[in-house]
Parts: structure tokens; sequence; C-alpha cells
């Protein structure tokens, strides 16, 4: 069995201690049964101002791989390119995307940086799997420095419309980086087909059957692959003594009132104003709901140095302020906000002390959420889920009631649903998605991925096999209609690594929530 090489923005944790999301415990196990590297960045900034060395922590058969980023590199990298230019875009919000030429440089050196720092640690038969929107370009890299084993790709966040992706100084150049990789995964069916129609529209590639595309002389699978959580564990959970005290608790202060959730990163994708918006509607359109419902909004900071987010923090301040003034009464406060973070079984017994679990992102990758409060309710007695139709857990989880949320008087009325439906209706729509969600975990998503990368490995380097008139493979080196040019090299990006000899590469050491 081929080592799994993982990359991602942060690592770990590989052992749940109560902390491991669903995908960390997905990759984990993947790591565990093959062996390998998880390599990302530390989250600390290098004391020296220089790229950091290689940090190692082995666990058995899998190493923990770390480097610490220079400030600038955090700043320009990090909060830059991938938070403020890629993560707006990427979430269709053109309004917030910053363009800065120091940005896409940073981005280059970093992915570059990272590359070289892996190149070594890798073994020719290694499969290598790079995780979201920080490191499309890393592929790229290795593959320049001699790198031919086979290279997955996901991307945890929305793929937008080849009209708002072009909107990207230098577009062609980041995403035909990602013709490097032999799969590319993808969270909906809508993300696919728009990274599809880029590579078609404004590649110039084509595309084949079983979601095969062709560019640059390459070809490749685009394909939807659907994250998951770890069902059954969080449903065992959602029962563990931790979860039962923050349940009890809640009720207790809750009496017999109800309570909706709201559990996000604070950010501008989730939709957390217009949850507020929707639930003020609610207290205004249907006032049998004064002092009996209240909203919980766990919202843990994210990114809080970054304009966009801290303007968010003051806005939903100043929304609950604004509610809270006037609606409270005595003994009832209709919204709570909480940044603090829990651990998992903590949530689950929140989850399941609530009767409406409120979902509601402008856009959204996934959202593993909407997911977790599905798995962590008593099936004799569910709540409802109410998920926006923006987020693509959407997709498999239809028996929710689903909500535009933007339209403020229609989330009211799901959650006036949500309050009053029956019983016998809870349960059915509840067992629907949750048969569905034991099926399609966040195991069974990593196991999807690999074994689709073992059969394009089986395949051989990602060289387009489809012939043309010509003879040669479609678009092979010159794309039919590039609509920009190519950027080969940035002004002050390190030289690429040199070409090293898959004989020498072998001989070198063989030894050697996460993605926000
Ligand atoms: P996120 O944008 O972070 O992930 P989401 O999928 O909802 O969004 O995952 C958030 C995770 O953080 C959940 O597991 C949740 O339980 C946890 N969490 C949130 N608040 C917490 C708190 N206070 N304490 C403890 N845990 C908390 C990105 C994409 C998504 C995609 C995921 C996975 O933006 O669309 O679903 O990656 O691919």
């Amino acid at each position: 069995m081929r080592r799994l090489i993982v990359v991602s923005n942060r690592v770990g944790p590989l052992k749940d201690g109560g902390k491991a999301g669903g995908l960390a415990v997905g990759l984990g196990d993947a790591l565990r049964s093959r062996g390998g590297i998880w390599f990302g960045w530390s989250g600390e900034k290098s004391a020296k101002g220089t790229f950091g060395e290689m940090k190692v922590e082995d666990h058995g058969k899998v190493r923990l791989a770390t480097i610490d980023l220079t400030p600038e590199d955090v700043e320009e990298f990090y909060a830059g390119y991938a938070n403020r230019t890629l993560w707006p875009l990427l979430h269709y919000r053109l309004d917030l995307a910053e363009f800065d030429q120091r940005f896409e440089n940073a981005y280059r050196r970093v992915n570059e940086r990272m590359a070289a720092r892996l190149m070594p640690q890798l073994k020719p038969d290694d499969m290598v799997w790079v995780h979201d929107y920080h490191y499309i370009l890393l592929g790229e890299r290795l593959r320049e420095s001699g790198f031919s084993g086979p290279m997955a790709y996901f991307l945890h966040v929305p793929f937008p419309s080849p009209e708002i992706m072009t909107a990207l100084p230098n577009s062609n150049s980041i995403i035909r980086a990602l013709t490097a990789y032999n799969v590319i995964g993808f969270q909906t069916d809508t993300d696919r087909r728009n990274f599809a129609r880029y590579v078609v529209e404004e590649l110039g590639g084509s595309e084949g059957e079983n979601d095969e595309l062709f560019a640059y002389g390459r070809s490749f699978r685009a394909s939807t692959f659907p994250i998951g959580i770890d069902t059954e564990s969080f449903a065992d959970f959602a029962v563990s003594d931790e979860a039962k005290e923050h349940e009890a608790q809640l009720k207790v202060l809750l009496r017999d009132r109800q309570q909706i959730i709201g559990v996000d990163r604070l950010d501008y994708s989730k939709g957390i104003p217009e949850r507020f918006r929707g639930f003020e509607r609610l207290l205004e359109d249907y006032p049998e709901n004064r002092g009996r419902v209240s909203l919980m909004q766990v919202a843990p900071l994210s990114r809080s140095d970054l304009e966009a987010y801290s303007e968010l923090r003051s806005e939903l301040e100043e929304l609950a302020g604004h509610i809270n003034g006037a609606y409270s009464a005595l003994d009832w406060v209709p919204i709570r906000i909480m940044t603090r973070g829990f651990t998992r079984r903590a949530l689950a017994g929140i989850y399941r002390a609530s009767r409406v679990g409120l979902v509601t992102p402008l856009r959204d990758g996934m959202n593993l959420v909407a997911k977790e409060y599905v798995a962590a309710q008593d099936p004799d007695d569910p709540g409802v889920l109410v998920l926006s139709r923006f987020a693509g857990a959407v997709k498999e989880l239809p028996e929710a009631l689903i909500v535009n949320p933007y339209d403020t008087a229609a989330l009211a009325r799901a959650l006036q649903q949500a309050l009053n439906m029956p019983l016998e209706e809870r349960k059915r729509r509840w067992q629907a998605m949750f048969e569905r969600l034991k099926t399609q975990t966040a195991q069974t998503w990593c196991h999807d991925i690999l074994s689709a990368l073992e059969e394009r490995a089986d395949k051989g380097p990602a060289r387009s096999t489809v012939p043309t008139a010509s003879g040669r493979p479609p678009n092979a080196l010159t794309p039919k209609r590039p609509k920009e040019p190519v950027v080969a090299k940035v002004p002050g990006t390190p030289p690429a690594q040199p070409q090293r000899p898959a004989e020498r590469r072998g001989a070198l050491s063989s030894l050697r929530s996460l993605f926000l």
C-alpha cells in the first residue's frame, strides 16, 4: 500500500481526545492504516523571521510535520491571499475580495517553499493529497521538482462560476495549476461543473467521459466527493456523560421553553446576521414565541485581525443588542452569543437540547454543523434542521426545511413550522437524514478519494491519452484559447528546486479545523 502524504493549512489532531472533527478523524484513520506524513503550517510565526525548519512529531507510522511561517507570510499569504482574496472570491463575495500583487507573490512564494520542504520527504511511490485553497499551486511545484507519483486535491469550499473566478488577476495560471493533480475533488456537482466549465471555457480544455478532463496535455479526473462526519461516533458523543451534563444544564435554564441553536465560526459566509433577522421576524410575525423561544449562537472568533471579521462581530453585537433590547423580559433574553469553543461531546449535548438547528450560510462548501446537528438528535424526540439552500449539505439533507436566508419572512415561516412540527413528522424527516449520514461519512469520503487516486495511479502519469486529429493530445502545451498569458514566474520568488532524479529521491530519508 502506498504511503499517504497529506498537506493542509493546519495539521491534526490525530487522536480523538474529544477535539478532532470528522475530517481529522477520517484523515487520521487513513494515515494510520497507510502510514505517512501530515504536513502543514504550525500556526506559529518563525522567531527569526525566516521560513522555519520542519518540526516533526511521530505517532507510530504517522508523522506530523509542521513549519513556522514568517510574519510576512502570515500577513500576505495566510491573512492576505488565502483569506482576503481567495476566501471571499470562492464564496461569491467579489465585493470583499482584495486583489494585491504582494498577496499573490506571497501565495506563490509559500506554495513553492512548502513544496521544496516537502520534496525531500517524498518517496517515488507515495501518494500526495493536498487540501483546500491555501495550496492550489503546491502540486504543480512538486511536479516541477520531479515528483511523478499520484496526487489528489480537494477543495473544501465552493468553486464559483468562471464569471466570478475570472475576476481573479492571473486566474488562468492559478487554476491551470490544478491540472497537475490526478484527481480533483469538489463538495458538490455545482462546484465540479463550475470547474469543468472553467477548464473548457477559459483554459481551452475539453471534457471526456466519467468526469475526465483534458488540458495542457494532461488528463485528470474532477469529481464530486461530499465530505461527511464520523456519524456514529458523533451520535455516541451525544449520549456521553459530558453531553448529558450540558444538555441538563441547558434544560434547567430553558425550563419549558424551546431553543434554536446556531454554531459557526464567526464568518461572513455563514449568514449569521440574516439568521438574527429571521429570528427577529419570527418574534414579530408570530408573537406567541416571545418569552417562549430563544436563539443561542455559538460563534468562535476566527480571523479576527481582518477588518471584514471585526466589522461582522460589531454588526452582530449591535443586532443582538437591538433585538434583546426590544423583546427581553425579566426572565427571558431572546439571543445569546457565545464566542468560546466547546469539546465535541459538549457540542453534541448542546445540539441535542435544541429543538431547532438553524444553519443559514450564504454560501458554504458543505457545512458540517448541519450534519452534526442531525447526528446528535434523540431518535425518540428529534429536533428539526432548518438549512440554507446555499450550503453544500443541502444535497444530502433534503428532508431539512430548506430556506433562502436572504428571505427574512420565509426564514421566520420555516422557524415557526419547525417549532410546531408534530413528532411523527420530525421523526420521519430525521430518520431519512440520519440513515444517509450513516452511509456517507468522513471515512467513506476519504476512502472514495483515495480509491479514485489509486485507480488513476494504475493508469500511469497524468498525461492525456485522448488522440486528436493531429495525433497530439488535446491542448498539448498550447491551449486552444488562452485568454491571458500564463505567468511563469513572479519576480522575487525563489528559483524552483532543481529536478531530482527519482533514484536519488528514493534514497533520501524515507522517514520523512483545521484547514482554516
Ligand atoms: P468551516 O467553514 O469551518 O469548514 P463547517 O463545515 O461548519 O465550516 O465546520 C465547522 C466545524 O467547527 C464543525 O465541525 C463544528 O462543530 C466546529 N465548531 C464550530 N464552532 C465550534 C465551537 N464553538 N466549539 C467547537 N467546535 C466548533 C470548511 C468549509 C465547509 C466544509 C468544511 C469541511 O467552509 O463548507 O464543510 O470545511 O470540508
